[in-house]
């Protein structure tokens, strides 16, 4: 029918440091086959499309635009601010410069989006809490153990950070695991129903009387 087909693909750019995982999310996301053991070449530029369920009977479409990893105090270029209906920030919370890199971009995002209204969510990729292998190093248990507990406490001091933040931004800041497919789905089914709102607030009131016009004729 008519209004089940007024499509509209949001735009999302994915950005954050270098290797905080960016890549590794949308594959899993979207492929569901990425493990520690995946090799992940690192980004110049690609687009994904995912098609999202956000449990209203259709799927939704996200084109993704993933970037480069950010380094060092390099801005984000110009012509990502320029299209994107949202921008998903990811950081790597045992890392905390690639926290600190969000506020940056978050600050060119506001300063160039004009009067558009641009969606912003971060992620914080937990890759640390996962050992890449049981490596055979030399270290006695204890000194282990320390060692893990001043990590765990430098990233629950890190989340807690980013959660201040983004309080005080008014962003929605998720905590996913690019190993776990499903902890991806809460952040994109999120992003997508916000990107696109439910049918009745649609913007063309008169197409949707129009078509309930014809149904009631159609009925009798
Ligand atoms: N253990 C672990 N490794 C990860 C995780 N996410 C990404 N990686 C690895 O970290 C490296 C960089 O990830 P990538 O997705 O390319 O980062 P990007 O630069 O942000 O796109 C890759 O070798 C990934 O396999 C994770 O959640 N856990
Ligand atoms: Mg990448």
């Amino acid at each position: 029918m008519l209004t089940s087909k007024i499509s509209k693909v949001g735009k999302v750019v994915i950005c954050g440091a270098k290797g905080v995982g960016k890549t590794a999310i949308l594959e899993q996301l979207i492929y569901g086959n990425v493990t520690i053991e995946s090799e992940i070449h690192s980004t110049i530029e690609d687009t994904y499309v995912a098609s999202v369920d956000t449990g209203k009977g259709s799927r939704d479409t996200l084109r993704i635009y993933d970037t480069a990893g950010l380094q060092g105090s390099v801005q984000l270029p110009r012509h990502y601010l320029a299209y994107p209906d949202a921008f998903i920030l990811v950081y790597d919370p045992s890392d905390p410069s690639s926290l600190d890199m969000l506020g940056g971009i978050k600050g060119d995002i506001d300063k160039y989006k004009d009067k558009k209204e641009i969606f912003i969510i971060v992620i914080a990729n937990m890759r640390s809490r996962q050992t890449r292998s049981a490596g055979s190093s030399p270290i006695n248990s204890s000194q282990q153990q320390l060692h893990h507990q001043l990590n765990n406490d430098a990233i629950e001091s890190n989340l807690t950070r980013a959660n201040n933040w983004c309080a005080r931004e008014r962003i929605k800041h998720y905590t996913v695991n690019a190993m776990e497919r499903a902890s991806l789905y809460e952040p994109f089914v999120q992003l997508a129903s916000r990107l696109y709102p439910p049918q009745t607030k649609s913007s063309f009131p008169q197409l949707r009387q129009l078509t309930q016009k014809t149904s009631k004729v159609d009925n009798s």
